[in-house]
This record gives structure tokens, sequence and C-alpha cells, in this order.
């Protein structure tokens, strides 16, 4: 690697005055660090740290960093972000509320006619649409507490410059929860004591040693890997090697439990259990009435570390209320596997080892918390918690859980809150009788039903009425459920802010739009390893920020300005001073602990490794000692029956998990005999959301004539006379898109995908207008999961399908608006 012209410079600095260096010597300078192939650079990003080779100012070539064994092939898509057609160069305005301001025509939104304008016309409007908003309807008129995948990088997390920046200014609805994880991370606390989705898990090698039956249960873990909340390390790979090899060596067993052949089932060559979608919770009951009644489950560890299994038992054998038996040929007729196989994976499950890793897409559907705790349920009657490579697992696909933690301290983050009250411009927090947090996957119904009183986790949420929204470092025209939905909803705001670097719908759906700059064209720091906390990874800049683009650092610094507070709100420090405080302080955390060199070392290196730590079983200790390590249930044991769900009172997440139809379900569920086509909106093998969509090159590799795929399985596409490669629209009483058939094995009758993530291209602005590229929210349900969690349920969703005849419009999704000036 080329010395880079900062540490050469430095050199310098060391044996000279800085007087002396005059232009030759900082031509020498450019020369030994521009070598004629240009110069590298190491960085790190959610899809893992890579170095790059910038030659004339451009990004000319990308590589995956030595460390990283099993580097995504994402990183092909990654010049493409930079150079992306749908960059956003300038600030822009909305035509029509650049004419008429927050009295402009709302149904025009999505038009995408805008009007260029300066930065700092653009930055004055923002702050006088803030002002209108708090001395009109105060801190309950504006939303802006949306997150999503900011990038990568502690000083430029964008969010909490955005988070900073509007409490400076005065308070605002924020949200509780998310997409990820909502019903999980609710319902968990309840049985487990934690959320369980976002702690350390099992460590794979306890898993590898002990484990004689591992259950992928909705999990696509080889192909949700690729990417990380930190900089990813990609070290579990090395473990799913080791798995693949003990399966082929009949070491141990792999059931994937899922209606499709995952990413997952087809590296590992493991087997297939099929489910029909969304009828997990009635397959876990019958595999439960199979333990119990065949005595198969273990008495000792209920008795020991559970409460409520009396309350269960009586819904189980239907002496209860509902007077149904769980049998396993009952469970048959709902999940599509037959009873004789559920009975045997029961016994398989009590007589071997059993380690139960859940995915969360089973989470994100109607009920979603049942499958959770009835999974808990199964694992606790299995008795193996607490065990080496036994239990439950809500995460290990998720960021490298699984691999041990160093336990070392990773970088703080610029502040995401003002550093005093004194700081705040208005000080009112009167919501006037309005809640001021939602739970997330609510918002829309929150903007649409200004005061309408809905249930949320054992409280009342009274929705405010919120007039404007600031959104940045997430993508809600591509994450929420139900498009033509969130149309009239935004029909209903006068005013709606986006910082981001592309033209993303969600730019599209507001008036005014700031060009951030991608991670690449700054310098930061983050983690390098989420749960593994495996070192610190220096991003340095590649390139200037491209156009007008300014990093968030400085777009809200700026922003800061008109309240006279950018000194406080930047600490009067650099980009620099930042990364180098962040660093140091993560030195100080980690002092005797860890050894890390001095900044400048660092910063040149590229990398501080903190090595591997010890490897660790969840729930070891609360088995050594329940009492001791009482676990943070209300009662400090598993609960399999809950008091407080009970009471509640909800009708759609009671005392203890149970089964409940769905508003839609595929194979003879409701509306299947109008929509007989499930839905998977998964999460993409080749993006990270949205992220990437843009990226010209990369798309080509997997789109059909150029729109987004729809995969089908054969017999699905025969009855409908669809082939693979053609153009197909798919359909419900929600939306139409336009998508291209890709005909696969890997797929039953009855279940089609189409990864969350493709961009929204609609037609035009109106409600119902067709998307052009295949947007599956287009066709989603916004719906909260139940009562208790109020989460995302975008995986309760019948389409139909059928082959695409006329001409097709042209994909708009990656287009610059229409210039009006
Ligand atoms: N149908 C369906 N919908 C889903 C899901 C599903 O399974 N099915 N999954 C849900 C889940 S789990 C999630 S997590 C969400 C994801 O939803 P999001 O997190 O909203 O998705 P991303 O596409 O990652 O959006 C991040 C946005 O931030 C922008 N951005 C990135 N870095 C920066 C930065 O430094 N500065 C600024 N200003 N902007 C930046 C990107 O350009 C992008 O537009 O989607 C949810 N939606
Ligand atoms: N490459 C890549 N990786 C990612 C992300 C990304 O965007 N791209 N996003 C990250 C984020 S933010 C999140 S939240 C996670 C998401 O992680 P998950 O939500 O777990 O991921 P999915 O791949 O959507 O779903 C996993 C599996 O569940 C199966 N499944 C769907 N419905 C059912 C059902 O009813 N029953 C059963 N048994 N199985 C079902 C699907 O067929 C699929 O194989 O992934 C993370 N990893
Ligand atoms: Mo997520």
């Amino acid at each position: 690697m080329a010395i880079s012209r900062r540490s050469f410079l430095k050199g310098i600095m060391v044996t000279s005055t800085a007087g002396l260096i005059g232009p030759s010597l900082l031509s020498i300078a450019q020369a030994a660090g521009n070598s004629p192939e240009g110069t590298w650079k190491i960085t790190g990003s959610h899809w893992g740290a890579f170095r790059a080779r910038v030659l004339g100012g451009k990004v000319q070539e990308v590589k995956a960093f030595e460390l990283d064994k099993y580097p995504t092939d994402m990183l092909n898509g990654i010049k493409g972000i930079i150079y992306s057609p749908s960059r956003v160069r300038y600030p822009m305005v909305r035509y029509d509320f650049y004419l008429k301001r927050h009295k402009s025509d709302t149904t025009q939104r999505g038009d995408f006619r805008f009007i260029r304008v300066t930065w700092d016309e653009a930055l004055d409007m923002f702050y006088e649409e803030l002002e209108r908003i708090q001395t009109t309807y105060g801190p309950s008129g504006l939303y802006a507490g949306h997150t999503g995948w900011r990038a990568t990088g502690q000083v430029h997390s964008c969010g909490n410059h955005l988070f900073r920046s509007m409490a400076m200014h005065g308070n605002y609805v924020r949200k509780v929860g998310d997409y990820s994880t909502g019903a999980g991370q609710t319902i968990m606390p309840y049985v487990l004591g934690t959320t369980e989705v976002y702690a350390q898990g099992t460590s794979w090698e306890n898993i590898l040693n002990e484990s004689k039956i591992v259950v992928l249960w909705a999990q696509d873990i080889h192909k949700n890997l690729q990417v990380g909340w930190n900089c990813e390390t990609h070290e579990s790979y090395e473990y799913l090697e080791k798995l693949k090899d003990k399966i082929a060596k009949k070491e141990i067993r792999v059931i994937s439990i899922d209606p499709v052949k995952s990413k997952s089932q087809n590296y590992l060559n493991c087997e297939h259990q099929y489910v029909n979608p969304q009828t997990d919770v009635a397959l876990m009951l019958a595999l439960a009435h199979t333990l119990y009644t065949e005595d198969l489950h273990d008495k000792e560890f209920i008795e020991t570390y559970c409460l409520g299994f009396e309350e269960f038992v009586p819904y189980l054998l239907g002496t209860a209320t509902d007077k149904l038996e769980k049998t396993p040929e009952w469970a048959s007729s709902i999940c599509g596997m037959k009873a004789e196989d559920i009975k045997q994976l029961a016994r398989d499950m009590a007589g071997n080892r059993t380690q139960l890793l859940f995915g969360w897409c089973i989470q994100r559907q109607q009920h979603g918390e049942q499958p959770y705790w009835m999974g808990a349920v199964l694992a606790a009657m299995l008795g193996y918690i607490g065990l080496p490579g036994g239990g439950v697992s809500y995460a290990h696909h998720y960021s490298g859980i699984g691999v041990s933690s160093s336990g070392a301290a990773g970088p703080g983050a610029f502040p995401g809150i003002p550093d005093s009250d004194e700081h705040i411009k208005h000080k009112s927090d009167d919501f006037k009788g309005a809640s001021a947090t939602i739970p997330v996957a609510r918002w829309v119904d929150m903007i649409l039903n200004p005061g309408k009183t809905i249930e949320a986790n054992g409280s009342k949420i009274t929705y405010p009425d919120v007039h404007m929204a600031v959104f940045s470092g997430n993508n809600p025209w591509h994450h929420h459920q139900d498009k033509n939905k969130m149309k009239k909803a935004f029909h209903k705001l006068q005013t709606v802010v986006t910082v981001d670097y592309n033209w993303t719908a969600t730019c599209r759906f507001s008036d005014i739009v700031l060009p951030a700059c991608t991670q690449y064209e700054r310098n930061d720091l983050d983690l390098y390893g989420s749960y593994s906390a495996r070192g610190v990874i220096a991003m340095q800049k590649l390139v200037d920020p491209l156009y007008q683009s300014k990093t968030d650092f400085e777009i809200f610094t700026e922003f800061s300005k008109r309240m006279g507070k950018h000194r406080e709100y930047s600490r009067n420090k650099t980009e620099m001073e930042w990364v180098k405080e962040l660093y140091d302080g993560c030195v100080a955390a980690n002092k005797g602990k860890f050894e890390m060199p001095e900044f400048d070392k660092f910063w040149q290196d590229g990398f501080v490794d903190f090595g591997k730590g010890p490897a660790w079983t969840r729930q070891e200790d609360f088995r050594k000692d329940p009492e001791l390590n009482s676990l943070g249930t209300p009662s400090g044991f598993i609960e399999i029956f809950s008091r407080k769900i009970d009471r509640f009172g909800y009708d759609d997440c009671k005392g203890h998990p149970a089964w409940m139809e769905k508003l839609e379900r595929s194979h003879g569920g409701p509306g299947s005999d109008k929509y007989p086509v499930a839905l998977q909106s998964c999460h993409p093998d080749q993006r990270l959301h949205s992220q990437m969509c843009e990226s010209t090159e990369y798309r080509e590799t997997y789109s059909v004539q150029g729109r987004e795929p729809i995969y089908l399985s054969p017999g699905d596409a025969k009855t409908r006379g669809i082939k693979d490669g053609d153009l197909v629209r798919v359909f419900n009483e929600r939306g139409q898109l336009l998508a291209g058939a890709r005909v696969s094995d890997n797929y039953p009758s009855g279940v089609a995908r189409i990864y969350e993530g493709a961009w929204y291209g609609p037609v035009d602005e109106t409600i119902g207008s067709l998307d052009t590229y295949g947007d599956p929210n287009t066709l989603t349900m916004d719906v909260g999961t139940s009562q208790l969690a109020q989460a995302c349920s975008a995986f309760t969703c019948l389409v139909e399908v059928e082959k695409f005849k006329g001409k097709a419009p042209e994909v708009t999704a990656f287009n610059q608006p229409t210039g009006m000036g």
C-alpha cells in the first residue's frame, strides 16, 4: 500500500518546521502519496471494511479488507452508490411548495417537479417552517423521531445530527421500537427478561461442539449476515463453513423450517421442513402437544425455571375455553406438515440437544409476538436452555451475533441530544394531551388519524396532530407498508423535509430535499464487528463531496447558525477533531485492558485489533443459579403464562402463546380465494434494504427487464402462463406493481417473494398508480402485529400475479426530478 499523503507530510513535519514546506516539498509529498495507480485508502461500511484505490479524485477500485475472509459480493455495488445517477446534487424544493409554502397543493406531492435553490435558501426555508410549526402547534406538530440504516460512522451518525439539532430547536414527536424486531423486542422481556433480539447469543463454537440438532427457523443466516449494524467482519461465515462440513459428515442435523428453500439451506445442504406461511405457531403447539402427551418434556426444567405451565396445558389439550386440542392432526391442516412428521420432529428434538435459531421475519407478521413466545415455551419444554448448544436464540443472523465478544469498548458517538437545556430555543413540552412517543410502525396511521387512541404494551397512545415531518438516514417510502395509504397521509402534511444523498421515494414525496454526501466523502471511525467488538476501523474520506452535497455534520452545523447556536452544536470542533476525540475516548475506556496506538498511528494503519473473546453460552448463569441470576421477567423465571400481559385483556395477545387466524393467509386461509399467493418481502441478498438499489451496474446483475425480480414457483408460473424473464403485474386491493418473473424451484406453490428495498417508482403521484420498478410495500398491509407491540406486519400479505400485456411504462424509480428552474 502506498504511504498516504497525510502520513508523508507528517513525517516531514517532524524533521522540519511547517514554514519550510514550500511548494516543491509539497509536490514531492503529493508524488509519493499518489503513485501512478493512485492512493489506497481504507474505510468501513455495513457491508464490511474495504480498501479503495483513488485516482484523479475518483474511486477506481474497491477490494475487501485483508482481515475479512468472507467479504460480501455487495462490495461490487459500492462504486455505483457514489456515482449513482440518482444522487441529490443540489438543495431542491418541490415546485408548488416553493410557490405557496405550507399552503401548497399537497396532492401534487410525488409529481417530482422540483426547483433548485441555494443552500442558504433551503436552510432558511427549513428553519422558518420549524419556527412556524413550533409557534403555531407546539411540539405535537412535528414528527422527527424516525430512524433507519444510516451509514456507519460515529461522527457523522446522521440520525444523531438530526435529533440533536431538532431538539436544540424544540420538542417533537418520537417513536419507540423498530421495523426489524418490533414484536419480538416487546414480547420477550415478559418471557425471557430481555429483548433477546439484540442480545449476544451462544457462541458458534459451543453450537458446533455440542448441538445435535440445529433448527433454522425462518432463518436465512447465510444471506443476512452479509451486513452488520457497525462495520461487519463476516467472521460468522467461518462457523457456517464448519457447520456445512459437520452436516456433510452427519455429525450434526440442521433443519430449515421455512416455506422456501433458503440461500442458507442451499449453501449448507441441510434438511428442509416446509411450513405454510404464517402458521408456525400451530406447528409449535403441535410439537408441544407431542412432547406433553408422549411425556417427553423436561418436567424438572419447567418446575425449576418456569412459571405458568399449568395455565398453558389446558389450552394445549383443548380443555380450556376454546375446546380445541392442538394435536399434530389439527396443526397439519393449517401448517401443511404431515402429522406423523410433526410427532417425529418432536421426538428427535427431545432426544437430542437442540438449538433453535429464529430469524426475525416470522415476528414481522400479524400476531408476530406469538411465534417468539411459543418458541421459548417449546425450548423450555425441551429443557436445553442454558446448556451449550441448546436452547433458543432470536438473532444469530444479525450483525455477527454468535461470534464471541472481545469485551472491548467501542468508540462513542456524536451526541444525539443537546448539551444543555440552555441550548434549547422552544422549551415547551406541551403535547396537548397527545402522546409524545408512538410505536414506530403506526406513524402513518398517526398522521391520518389525529386524536385516535390505540393500545400499546399496556398503555393508551393518543395520536398527536402532526403537520410537519423531517427524515434523515432512513427511507420511509421504502420501509413502510401500503404506499397508497402513505400517499393519503402525506396529503395531510404541510411540510416534509428529507436529508439524503439519493433521490429516494422519500425525497420524491418531500418538499425540501437537502443533499447529504455519502459516507465515502467524509472522515469518520466505527466499531469493527458489532457484537464481536473486534476492533476499530478508520473511515478515511475517499473523495470530496460530490456536486453540492455536504456532510450531515456540516448541514446541521449550518442549520444551527439560524439559532445562533452553531458553536454549541459542533462544540466548536471540526470533523477531524471529532474523529480524534471519539478515538481518544475509546483509548481511555479501554485503558489497562486493550492496547491501542496513538491516534495518528491508528489513522495511518486504519485499524486496531482487539482480538477474539472467549466462547459463551446464553442463559448459562440462569441455569446454574436461577435465584442469584434471575431473569428480568416480573417473576425472574421464564414466563409461559404472563400475568401482566393477561391483565392487559387483549384479544390478540393473551396471557399465554396461542394460535390466531390472520387477516390474510395463503393455503386456504382468509382472502386466499381471491389472492392466492403469499408475498414474502424478505431482506435482499444483494442490497441493504433500499441502499445499493441505485447502483446501476450492480442492479443489472439481478434485475429482469430492468425491473425487480419476483420469485415464483414453477407451478404458479405455469398456471398463469408466465415464463422466466416475463414482465408481470402483481396486485391486490391495496396496489399494483410491475416486476420481472424469476421462476425457481426454491419456491413452493402459493409463495412468492419480492425483496424489500426495491425502489418505488410510480407512473405518477395519484393514488393507485402502477409502480414501475417493483417495491413490495406497494402491496403490503399497514396493520399492527397486535395491541401489545403494534409492530410491522409486512408478511401478512396476499397477492395475485399475471403476465403483463401491452406496452410497459418506463422505470421512473431512479430518475432525477423534473427541473423547473
Ligand atoms: N415489506 C417489508 N418492509 C420492510 C421490511 C420487510 O422485511 N418487509 N423490513 C423492515 C426493516 S427490518 C427495516 S430495518 C427497514 C429498513 O428501512 P430503512 O432503514 O429506512 O432502509 P434503508 O434503505 O437502509 O434507508 C436508509 C436511508 O438512509 C440514507 N442514508 C444512508 N446514510 C446516510 C447518511 O450518512 N446521511 C443521510 N442523510 N442519509 C443517509 C440512505 O440513502 C437511505 O435512503 O425496512 C423495513 N421494511
Ligand atoms: N443481505 C442483507 N442482509 C440483511 C439485511 C439486508 O437488507 N440485506 N437487513 C438486516 C436487517 S435490518 C434485518 S431486520 C434482518 C432481517 O432478518 P429476517 O427478518 O430474519 O430475514 P428475512 O430474510 O426477511 O427472512 C428470513 C427467512 O424467513 C422465512 N419466512 C418468511 N415467512 C415465514 C413464515 O411464516 N414461517 C417460516 N418458518 N419462515 C418464514 C423466509 O423464507 C426467509 O428464508 O436482516 C439483516 N440482514
Ligand atoms: Mo431491520
